[in-house]
């Protein structure tokens, strides 16, 4: 496969206006035809146009048939052609045997697509890159019993087909590039609203869904309109067309795609209702739903001019949907969700073989690249400007940006050279954020002066070591300073007052903090101000300290997690045989003391007293010792369950919840869920009683809450529950989902043959990417101790799988392949077994674009 690479862009050759498509649907012989004006950027005679497994019918120029072309498997090259002429295409494609999610497909009898990053190709001939815009106009014409005929924009026009069929007309009034185009047919149910901007246009909201679902999609449409106001309110954006709609599908590669007004979702990020989607479902839809609507700014009125630039439109939606979440609901608990993602997923990919700049530099499959770091890296970037600049010159820079670039496809460059401009700040040495890759480490030592009153940081910047930028980084770093009594302490440096944030913008540099009476306790890159670990030796008791003291929610919630952290290393280096590790009980005080807080969100106090995920201790250790860390997990969890049973029972009976979901409710059940995580590892009929009561519930975060209890202790009625709810809802593959990703972490032998067995479930379905990613994705990213089996087995099951998805669904593959990337941390024995795998699955014929780039990556 052919690498590409950001240094050889070139401008398009044609501009394309007037396109004209009308697709003729049929399941397996759907008739595309486009007609548009081409002309030529300066005087070239050729024209080469993208195309994938598209069956050519005929080439029409300026109306003449025209032969003079060669195809490849991939492209339309047409020779001799004049500066301006109409070309007419017409192919054929076969939706229903489109398995790959990309271009036009079925889903469960209904016409979608899915055409970013380059999937319009598969539809029909064209110049498929981001940088062409085009305005469409789109005929689509189906069997009188589709109802529902969709596409960008507004309808202009409907009626009879001259055959008998129906057809309905679309004009979308800005142009576009072909990635933001989309088409949907099908039978399904609406729900409509309406909203008005703030210019005082109605806008028709519409929500499209497979019939009998109604029920769930008011809490998607009350999110839509929560992100249109504020999207006006705090980034003085409005809606530019008449209608916005957003179909949901069951079987999709993503979460959901922001084609112009015709959003397509997977259904998981649209559907809920309390009986079939917890409170964390909740919230994703709105994050998700919200984050779709911001790209009608951010992504398509300014759009990309390639892809190497994608963190331009992702990394800034993803901050502005953060921030979006944040003014509805908890700052705090947002930042702990980014700040998670970060850690868990963003620093072992920065830290593997896949690591890239946000923006990347070299791609061999685009679909690759919508990674955590572009994603998540790229909106602490965006944060990180938001941090050096302030709200309101960040505002001015977004008005600048807008009005430099609206309608255009531009670059990284452009937006920084906006909030550079618009702000007066400069951002050049900043601008190296978007070079460089590998998780770079802020060295402190600190030191406390008594005469002279006076506290000293000294910063050091270590980038990791294939990070290809040697000069320094721009680096914001936020501090706080604690007395002993647990108080913020006024930052005074050379006799001014001095910002939280320090500027580091040398390798290394030392900041002087005056009047400090006695030694304080530092908080370091607080609310992390930059996407960089923090290496500084903290004792205990400071952390224990800041845990109790910090002004900030999230920097509580650090001191957490850095304190179980530093008990879990503690524990692994004093494991040894079967003598029992135990947790400090200074951190078991400082725990109870948590549980009890009163005037605390309780959705705060139960992240407090969750032990950090697995991933993010792994990355502690070099290599992962796998079986010592499973092992430390169940015995910590079991003191603390032992030693706060009597908090965690008193704050289980006092979390009264009413069963909506407001903030308190979700609070509520959120520390309900965790104290009952615990106390179901103890012999206790009280809680038995407790878990099959929440089991019975019509609530589906209390329902599940208390089977990942039972699942997770090996509880006496884990099979009884599992199987109630596996007769309770088979009618719902969706809710089946969850089903899945719990048996998919049974951590005795039986996981693998439970696994496979589970693949002839009824609902199971391997060519729906749900379906896959809750059972083997879970299973490889959350059961660490059946995949990581030293007999190998687990690998083996994760490789059969993508073997057989590379022919099914070659993006779906690569995405599930991640949890190989990372082979080069265990220890030798698992590293062989996964190497084994990699090899295996390098030698398959046909092997995609997509994993081919993994796994070469991964082996080489
Ligand atoms: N553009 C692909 C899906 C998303 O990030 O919104
Ligand atoms: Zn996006």
């Amino acid at each position: 496969p052919q690498a590409k690479y950001l240094k050889d862009y070139q401008a398009p050759s044609h501009t394309v206006t007037n396109l004209e498509l009308t697709v003729e649907l049929d399941p397996t012989d759907t008739k595309v035809v486009s007609k548009a004006l081409y002309s030529a950027a300066q005087s070239v005679s050729e024209l080469c146009l993208d195309g994938v497994e598209l069956n050519l019918i005929s080439v029409k120029v300026n109306g003449q048939l025209f032969k003079d072309f060669v195809q490849t498997e991939t492209s339309l090259t047409l020779k001799n052609l004049p500066n301006e002429f109409t070309l007419e295409i017409e192919n054929t494609i076969s939706p229903s045997t489109n398995t790959s999610l990309e271009g036009l497909y079925l889903s469960e009898g209904a016409y979608c697509t899915q055409c970013e990053a380059e999937g319009f190709r598969k539809i029909t001939y064209f110049l498929d890159r981001p940088d062409v815009l085009t305005d469409y106009l789109v005929t689509i014409i189906a069997d009188k019993d589709i109802p529902y005929l969709l596409s960008n924009g507004n309808k202009i026009e409907e009626g009879n087909w001259p055959d008998g069929r129906r057809f309905t007309k679309w004009q979308d009034p800005h142009k576009k590039p072909s990635y933001l185009f989309a088409l949907v047919a099908g039978d399904f149910d609406v729900l409509r609203d309406t909203f008005v901007t703030r210019s005082g246009r109605e806008v028709a909201l519409e929500i499209f869904v497979d019939k009998g679902n109604l029920d769930k999609t008011p809490h998607a449409m009350a999110s839509l309109k929560n992100a249109m106001k504020w999207d006006e309110e705090r980034f003085d954006l409005e809606y530019d067309l008449d209608i916005y709609m957003i179909v949901a599908v069951d079987f999709f590669n993503m979460g959901a795609m922001e084609n112009k007004g015709l959003n397509v979702f997977n259904s998981a990020c649209v559907l809920a209702n309390q009986q079939t989607a917890t409170d964390r479902d909740y919230h994703t839809i709105e994050s998700i739903v919200g984050h779709e609507y911001f790209h009608n700014w951010t992504g398509n009125r300014v759009t990309c001019r390639d892809w190497f630039q994608l963190s331009l439109k992702e990394g800034l939606t993803v901050f502005r949907d953060q921030e979006f979440s944040s003014d509805l609901g908890s700052r705090a608990l947002n930042r702990i969700d980014a700040v998670m993602a970060m850690k868990t997923h963003q620093f072992a990919e920065d830290s593997g073989p896949m690591a890239h700049p946000i923006r990347p530099e070299k791609v061999i499959e685009m679909n690759n690249f919508y990674t955590v770091t572009v994603y998540n890296k790229g909106a602490e970037v965006i944060r990180m400007m938001h941090t050096l600049l302030g709200e309101a010159n960040f505002q001015k820079g977004m008005k600048l940006y807008f009005e430099r670039h609206d309608g255009q496809a531009v670059t990284c460059d452009d937006f920084v050279a906006a909030m550079g401009d618009a702000s007066g700040k400069c951002l050049e040495q900043f601008k190296l954020w978007y070079r460089q890759f590998g998780t770079p480490t802020v060295q402190v030592e600190t030191s406390y002066n008594v005469e002279q009153q006076t506290f000293t940081l000294k910063l050091n910047q270590i980038h990791a070591e294939n990070d290809p930028v040697s000069e320094p980084l721009h680096i914001p770093f936020a501090i706080e300073l604690l007395d002993t009594a647990g108080n913020t302490i006024p930052l005074i440096s050379n006799g001014k007052d001095f910002d939280a944030v320090i500027e580091l913008k040398e390798i290394s540099a030392e900041f002087t903090f005056e009047n400090i009476l006695s030694k304080p306790t530092p908080v370091l890159l607080e609310n992390f101000s930059a996407p960089c670990v923090v290496s500084y030796d903290y004792e205990s008791e400071e952390l224990i300290h800041i845990l109790r003291h910090a002004s900030s929610d999230f920097t509580r919630w650090e001191a957490a997690q850095r304190a179980f952290t530093m008990e879990i290393q503690h524990a692994v280096n004093t494991l040894s045989g079967s003598n029992p590790v135990s947790i400090s009980d200074t951190l078991i005080k400082a725990l109870k003391s948590i549980i009890a807080e009163e005037n605390t969100d309780k959705a705060l106090i139960s992240e407090l007293i969750k032990l950090p995920n697995f991933d993010t201790v792994s990355a502690e250790f070099s290599p992962v010792p796998v079986t010592e860390l499973v092992d430390i997990y169940k015995q910590f969890e079991l003191q603390i369950a032992t030693q706060l049973q009597s908090e965690l029972t008193a704050v289980y009976k006092s979390c009264l919840e009413s069963g909506e979901i407001s903030a308190s409710a979700v609070a509520a059940r959120s520390l309900k869920a965790t104290a009952l995580y615990y106390l179901a590892l103890l012999e206790n009929d009280e809680v038995t009683d407790w878990l099959l009561a929440n089991s019975q519930q019509d609530n589906m975060t209390l329902k599940l809450a208390a089977l990942k209890a039972v699942k997770n202790a090996d509880h006496e009625v884990s099979e009884q529950l599992i199987s109630q709810f596996d007769a309770q809802w088979r009618h719902d593959p969706l809710v089946m989902d969850k089903w899945f990703a719990l048996q998919a972490t049974t951590d005795n032998d039986s996981a693998i043959d439970l696994i496979k067995s589970l693949y002839d479930h009824p609902c199971f379905d391997k060519s729906n990417p749900n379906r896959v990613r809750a059972l083997v994705g879970q299973f490889a990213r959350s059961n660490p101790a059946q995949f990581h089996r030293i007999d190998g087995k687990g690998y083996e099951l994760l490789a059969d799988l993508l073997i057989e998805l590379n022919a099914i669904n070659p993006q779906n593959a690569s995405r599930m392949v991640t949890p190989f990337m990372s082979w080069k941390r265990y220890d030798p024995t698992r590293q062989q077994l996964i190497k084994s795998q990699l090899e295996r699955i390098a030698s398959v014929d046909n092997l995609s674009d997509d994993l081919y780039e993994k796994v070469d990556k991964a082996l080489n």
